[in-house]
């Protein structure tokens, strides 16, 4: 879904409302990537507070209070968007940071840098039922007029923040980088503790039995729908409007299937299909 109000950077569409042209190219050429820096990177939809969640609970070895006390979106804040550099300043370090930046438009000084990103994905059928509510609740975007001229423009890559398929092949290049660690949205579903465990170990963090069930059971839907903190409730009611739908929602895989005509499943495969023929990949959700 576009916003109400968009402009393009380097060809990217991005909302007026809370991103500028000085926003994006500060985080692509100014930004300071520090070596402990851990970013956590998603196509919008993916994810992204989860791991936001996720990250934080390991680093704090399970503790809740962060959790309890600061609003999602300002514990690991999204470093490309307005006013979100003063923000970052405010983090103790490792700082975990967000991004949705496709990669042609991420920090320089990240590839020079000992930084770590673990970039999360999700089956994109899903991330559009996703962003096809959230468009709902938030002002941020133009209403949408029916779910098919959305898909539309969801696979021509006419959105914020660009194609999805641009943005998961861009990434993924770096996939036998050391810095790199690639998880998906539905292993998090399928084994919460083993992805866990995986991502401490990408980490470097010793996490003992007790701290890592304290991360799971901080950072499962339930927990995370109850946390005010962490339901995105917080937000004003001119940014979201509460009374029409929640940030979590459903927190499923296949919700699409509730969505989707047939025909336009199909011409998502088809589409998918096109796009993805060059790229040697299997992704999760296309195995299971
Ligand atoms: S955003 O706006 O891009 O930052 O959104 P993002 O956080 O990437 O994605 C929101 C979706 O993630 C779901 N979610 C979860 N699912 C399962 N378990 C947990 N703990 C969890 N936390 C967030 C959230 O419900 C959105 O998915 P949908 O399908 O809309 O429910």
């Amino acid at each position: 879904m576009l916003a109400a109000d968009n402009f393009r950077y380097k060809g990217v569409p991005f909302p007026k409302k809370s991103h500028s042209e000085e926003s994006i190219d500060f985080a692509e050429n100014v930004f300071p990537v520090l070596d402990d820096d851990i970013f956590n990177i998603t196509y919008p939809k993916s994810g992204t507070n989860w791991m936001i969640e996720i990250l934080n609970l390991i680093k704090n070895k399970g503790d809740i209070t962060l959790s309890n006390q600061v609003p999602i979106y300002m514990r690991s804040p999204w470093y490309e968007s307005i006013g979100s550099n003063e923000q970052i300043q405010t983090l103790t370090r490792p700082r975990i940071i967000s991004s949705h930046l496709p990669i042609q438009i991420f920090a320089k000084s990240f590839f020079n840098s000992k930084a770590k990103v673990i970039y999360t994905m999700r089956n994109p059928k899903d991330i559009f039922v996703s962003n096809y509510h959230f468009a709902k609740i938030i002002s941020l975007f133009k209403q949408p007029e029916s779910l098919q001229s959305c898909l539309e423009e969801f696979l021509q890559g006419n959105v914020i923040y660009g194609s999805w398929f641009d943005h998961v092949k861009g990434w993924l290049q770096m996939k036998d980088d050391d810095r790199f660690f690639f998880i998906t949205y539905e292993e998090l579903l399928q084994d919460l503790r083993g992805c866990v465990v995986r991502i401490c170990k990408f980490l470097g963090q010793e996490l003992d039995d007790e701290a890592i069930d304290l991360v799971v059971k901080h950072s499962t839907f339930k927990s995370m729908k109850e946390n005010k903190m962490s339901n995105w409730t917080t937000m004003p009611d001119d940014v979201m409007d509460h009374s029409k739908g929640s940030f979590m929602r459903k927190g499923v895989s296949g919700d699409w299937k509730n969505h989707f005509t047939v025909a336009q499943s199909e011409y998502f495969d088809k589409i998918y299909q096109e796009k993805m023929r060059d790229f040697n990949f299997k992704f999760f959700w296309e195995e299971n």
